[in-house]
């Protein structure tokens, strides 16, 4: 055998044992990076329902909650301790609740040892009130933000927003809900009792490693951290008697980075009656709906008597829903989750059937678009940039609508979320949206190779120098700079300068 060949044999081998070997841990990633709990869950815990947070009204009329933001312990499993981060507890935090036009003012008071903020995600409110990461509340300090409630009856949530550690903040467990109601929300034949016919439904994924979270993120997971379970209010594998003919569920993502497709296990249809802003024009039929990190929905769903069904997330195994094959599997789509089961009692109270109509939507149809804006999702930043608190990317005049171009072609799963504003969905890829997309919107979904087209208005009140928060609501992505800045100013204002390091409150000076 001639020299040449020899070694041509030995770089053969060379290359097929290195080919074998790379196969082998791509099998190995792939095969370990699907998780499922459909059909293992034992159900065992009760639903916990986060209680309405007291409040006070002052002589103005000014709703006043009080939010204390501290480090505690929760026995998620038995016999094992897990540290935590709450409001006003040890995990999670109440569930807020105010009327369209009350003025509103929530002291904070941050007992733990770092700086974090408290932000009021859906919330149409001035830009210092909004609790993004340029109204921190240093450790052992408080924020006490006040503003009138002026937008329709909705299912929004607070979260923390420091930049760089919203993910883990969110995921230590600081995270509620806001309920706003109006004269529609109390007018139509809605289940609404809190807790009874009407559930908080706020969804997590979380990992163990013995007593404590595990927040790691594992290899080629580029969206952040993927937990293997899934909770509800903190609950582990809950159920829920219910004894009402119809349920409404506010489902709410409050993961970091995985999405999720709900439905039943039985697929039977449910009636989605609102979205991220509040009610739709009209309940829609549906089997699924699918939820990004931020995003929420109402839905009514049927129970008969006796009977139980699970609320489940299902595979989101089509192009449409996911994109391709790699991003789905790494990305946490293909993942299955058993999320809650709902029991239905003996006997029923009846309940009314569902309004055909819901309300006439407040979100602007882009007629009067006095400007189109573009931004393209890519992990390293938006539109080529990643965030510098004292750089803001657009100014906005108030008063006007705009639309937003948003696309994501950056061959991973994105969202995008805007603060102070409910948006329609005009086009998503050029085609009309499907029904959950029809309602007002605050955080959507795009999967590589989607671009929507949104309308919003920006009714302000103008600040020239303290910015709202545009960015992807993957938390990991969000913390790595996937965000921009913008001011809304009066006509012919110029945006001023925002603070470069982490601001300290603005509106704790005012009062
Ligand atoms: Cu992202």
């Amino acid at each position: 055998m001639s020299r040449i060949k020899r070694a041509l044999i030995v770089l053969a081998s060379v290359f097929t044992v290195v080919a074998l070997v790379l196969g082998g841990l791509f099998l190995w990633l792939w095969t370990g990076s699907q998780v499922s709990t459909v059909g293992k869950e034992s159900f065992g815990n009760e639903l916990a329902i986060p209680p309405l947070a007291p409040s006070r009204v002052e002589n103005d009329g000014t709703r006043v909650f009080d939010l204390r933001m501290q480090a505690g312990e929760k026995e998620f499993r038995e016999g094992q301790r897990t540290s935590t981060w709450g409001f006003n507890g040890d995990y999670l935090g109440p569930t807020l609740r105010a009327e369209r036009g009350e003025k509103v003012r929530v002291r904070i008071h941050n007992t733990l040892g770092e700086a974090s903020t408290v932000h009021w995600h859906g919330m149409h409110l001035p830009a210092a009130m909004d609790g993004g990461p340029h109204q921190m509340v240093p450790a052992g300090g408080s924020w006490s933000p006040r503003w009138q409630v002026d937008q329709p009856a909705a299912t929004l949530w607070y979260h923390p927003h420091p930049h760089g550690a919203t993910e883990e903040h969110v995921q230590r467990g600081l995270a509620g809900m806001f309920l706003l109601d109006d004269d529609t929300s109390a007018r139509l034949t809605l289940p609404k009792r809190y807790g009874v016919d009407d559930l908080p439904v706020i969804v997590q994924d979380v990992k163990f490693d013995g007593a404590q979270f595990d927040r790691g993120h594992r290899v080629m997971q580029s969206v952040g951290f993927l937990g293997d379970r899934t909770m509800v209010n903190g609950t582990l594998s809950p159920y829920r008697e219910v004894t009402d003919e119809l349920i409404r569920l506010r489902l709410l993502n409050a993961s970091t980075a995985r999405t999720y497709d709900f439905g039943f296990s039985d697929d039977r249809p449910f009636a989605l009656v609102g979205t991220d802003g509040g009610f739709l024009e009209r309940p829609a039929s549906l089997e699924r709906v699918q939820l990004s990190p931020g995003e929420r929905a109402e839905i009514v769903v049927r129970m008969r008597v006796g009977e139980r069904t699970v609320l489940r997330s299902f595979s989101q195994g089509s192009y449409d829903k996911y994109a391709d094959a790699f991003q789905r599997r790494f990305g946490g789509g293909d993942d299955s989750f058993d999320v809650l089961e709902l029991r239905a009692a003996d006997r029923l109270r009846p309940s009314s059937e569902l309004p055909s109509k819901l309300r006439e939507l407040e979100i602007p149809d882009g007629e009067n678009a006095v400007r189109a804006r573009h931004f393209d999702l890519k992990r390293s930043g938006i539109n080529g940039r990643k965030m510098a608190m004292d750089r803001v990317d657009e100014t906005v005049t108030r008063g006007t609508t705009e639309t937003w171009t948003v696309r994501n072609n950056n061959g991973m799963p994105h969202n995008f979320h805007v603060h102070d504003v409910q948006f329609r969905v005009l086009e998503v890829n050029g085609h009309t949206p499907p029904p959950e997309l029809r309602g007002p919107k605050d955080t959507v979904f795009l999967p590589n190779g989607t671009t929507m087209k949104l309308a919003m208005r920006f009714d302000g009140p103008a600040d020239p120098d303290t910015p709202y928060m545009y960015h992807c609501h993957l938390l990991y992505h969000e913390d790595q700079g996937m965000m921009g800045q913008f001011v809304v100013v009066e006509k012919g204002q110029r945006a001023g300068s925002p603070a470069a390091g982490t601001g300290t409150p603005s509106a704790e000076h005012r009062h």
